[in-house]
């Protein structure tokens, strides 16, 4: 059998998200033959970079460097590159390079020293992730708000249009990389199109009010495995907990053999849900962890009640 290998020096896996694409584009503008994979979660991030034998050098972009991946690193050129608050911001097996309160998009670009040509697009990843730069602020006054905004909203509904569409992902920030802005890119355009003629963010919001569950504190959704938030997944949850003034919104969302949670912490200074879903994974047996707002897991099907009651503690807390 013929073995195909891919000889590219350089690899960068970071998220499919807009802070994914954007930093896949200002890479690819760096380092046009670039190989790029797209990953949901550190575990996923670690399993990638394991399987890499043959890149010179590897980035690893948006993804917050855990031990797992940092063994992973031993033996490679790895860079890491987050804007997560990190508890190993110095390691000998990678060179890691944080900067929070703004995208990883962002720290990539002052990182790789991209062109101010790229600010837009920098400025549409700090918006999406809810981070209010002074780069922002100056791209929204030059171009004008309902132009950004749109910019931000074309980008972000066109990967969500079909999730596991990774060519998308690579074509698209390929496109990017050269320059344009997300409504120039016919592909990117039609996508979005799609997403907003199908109504999908109305419908999936309002899937998210009518099933929501009033636990005090906290937001609490539970999906089965034949139901969707037609690609906007934690995005909805995030929305509608907000507007409802939680402290905190969980979504348990049963897969074929487990059970997808993800968690988030909508205001300052509560309780580290990255450490609780460590802490609770590493009791139950399954992969877990993030970050103090930001954390997910995977657990057992009939893990969910006791991760629900330490949840509902926790938010008590
Ligand atoms: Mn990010």
């Amino acid at each position: 059998m013929l073995e195909y290998k891919d000889n590219r020096e350089t690899h960068l896996i970071t998220r499919g998200n807009v802070d994914g694409l954007v930093s896949a584009s200002i890479f690819l503008h760096h380092e046009p033959l670039t190989r790029i994979s797209f990953v949901t979660s550190p575990s996923a991030a670690a399993a990638v970079l394991s399987k890499d034998q043959t890149s010179r050098n590897i980035f690893v972009v948006d993804i917050s460097p855990d031990e797992t991946l940092l063994h992973h690193c031993e033996g490679k050129e790895v860079t890491v590159v987050d804007h997560h608050p990190c508890r190993l911001s110095k390691d000998e097996r990678a060179e890691i390079f944080v900067k929070e309160g703004k995208s990883a998009a962002s720290v990539l670009s002052s990182y790789l020293g991209a062109p101010e040509s790229f600010d837009p697009l920098v400025a549409v990843a700090d918006y999406v992730e809810y981070f209010d730069t002074p780069l922002m602020d100056e791209v929204w006054t030059e171009y004008g708000t309902k132009k950004m905004t749109r910019e931000a909203k074309i980008l972000d509904y066109s990967w969500r249009a079909n999730i596991t569409d990774d060519i998308f992902r690579y074509r698209a920030a390929l496109r990017m990389s050269q320059g344009s802005l997300p409504s120039e890119v016919p592909m990117i355009y039609r996508r979005y199109l799609t997403v907003q003629n199908e109504r999908r963010w109305p419908r999936a919001v309002s899937i998210v009010d009518e099933r929501i569950q009033h636990m005090g504190d906290l937001g609490m959704l539970e999906l089965s495995r034949r139901d969707s938030l037609l690609g906007f997944g934690t995005r909805a949850l995030v929305h509608v907990a907000k507007r409802r003034g939680f402290r905190y919104a969980a979504l348990f969302h049963r897969r074929e053999n487990h059970i997808s949670v993800s968690l988030r912490g909508l205001r300052r200074g509560g309780a580290d849900l990255g450490v609780f879903a460590e802490d609770f994974t590493s009791r139950y047996g399954v992969s877990g962890g993030g970050h103090p707002t930001s954390a997910g897991a995977r657990i057992p099907l009939d893990c969910s009640l006791p991760m629900m009651r330490e949840l509902i503690a926790l938010s008590k807390t």
